[in-house]
């Protein structure tokens, strides 16, 4: 939910497409009343409703919110962090949502995305200024309601995938363990990210070196998405692969399919490449000998 023009309906497309939307993007016209669509997260089918957010709309939604809001599991709530005249409308939309969902006493995950924070402002000190004033009226709210703040841009697809996967992962108990095993896995070798994926790209879980730089991970996805598309084409189980960062620095990684019955979840694995490529060839080896502990854990969580 959001006003109109925040971007709500560009991020969903970004999230369903991950590569080759942005003609889309550019094409789209304002959503008409409530846009639904359905997709799967570890094996549980969700509703996904984009609200158009014109007035005549909201005051729709407003007027019968038992009709459109009951069994909400989890909001996003999009705000056009550009558009700082529209705040306080934004705010007041949000108000009145959350305001009904204090009455039923539903008192559902939030996650507000400051969107259209785009790559070249990360370092403007006006938007930035802004966003923070406005996190810190909205925490007024998590009294009642887990807030999650989230910056967006449909020009970093990671940006907008983080922030949809963190919602999700809310809805799943038991998904952090997955970060914690990678964490406890990559404690060992040289480690510069271990993640895990659904077949849509959605983040199960990950574990980042610290201090990994922003255009090091956003490289990283890339690539990503790249190898996933080749391991689907040519009916792979694994994948290896090498590279280099802008840094200069060269890693080595490792794509590997998890299959559960019709779901697929792709484990990737990313070191430090050593000069003695055997090295980084047996500890690529021994990761996928820590397949059966994720394989255990997986089938834990999508019980
Ligand atoms: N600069 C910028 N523009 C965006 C971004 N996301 C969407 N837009 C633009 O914002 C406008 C409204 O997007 P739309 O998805 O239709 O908004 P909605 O009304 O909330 O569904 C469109 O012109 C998009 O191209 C973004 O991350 N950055
Ligand atoms: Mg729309």
């Amino acid at each position: 939910m959001g006003l109109d023009n925040a971007g709500k309906t560009s991020i969903i497309t970004a999230i369903t497409k991950r590569f080759g939307f942005e003609e889309e993007v550019a094409r789209l016209s304002p959503t008409r009343r409530i846009a639904r669509d359905t997709f799967k997260f570890l094996g549980i089918e969700f509703m996904r409703m984009d609200f158009g957010g014109q007035k005549q709309y909201r005051e729709e939604y407003l007027k019968h919110p038992e009709k459109y809001l009951s069994g909400t599991d989890l909001m996003f709530y999009v705000i056009d962090a550009q558009d700082f005249n529209r705040y306080i409308e934004s705010i007041d939309y949000l108000e009145d949502i959350l305001l009904y969902f204090k009455v039923e006493q539903d008192y559902v995950p939030i996650c507000i995305l400051f969107h259209k924070f785009d790559p070249q402002l990360v370092d403007d000190v006006v938007i930035n200024k802004r966003i923070l004033t406005l996190k810190q009226a909205l925490t007024r709210y998590s009294n009642h309601f887990d807030i999650f703040f989230f910056e967006t841009t449909i020009y970093d697809i990671k940006s907008v995938m983080d922030a949809f996967s963190s919602g999700l992962s809310m809805l799943f108990e038991k998904i952090e363990m997955v970060s914690q095993l990678f964490a406890e896995i990559s404690k060992n070798y040289e480690s510069i990210l271990m993640a895990l994926f659904d077949s849509r790209g959605v983040t199960v879980g990950e574990w980042y070196r610290p201090h990994l730089q922003l255009n090091e991970k956003l490289k990283i996805y890339e690539k990503y998405i790249e190898l996933q598309k080749r391991v689907i084409a040519e009916n792979r189980s694994l994948l290896e692969f090498s590279d280099i960062f802008e840094s200069g620095e060269r890693f080595s990684g490792i794509i590997e399919v998890l299959e559960f019955g019709n779901l697929d979840f792709y484990l990737l694995f990313i070191i430090e490449e050593d000069e003695d490529l055997q090295k980084t060839v047996s500890i690529l080896d021994k990761i996928e000998a820590a397949k059966p502990q994720m394989e255990n854990l997986i089938l834990q969580i999508i019980q």
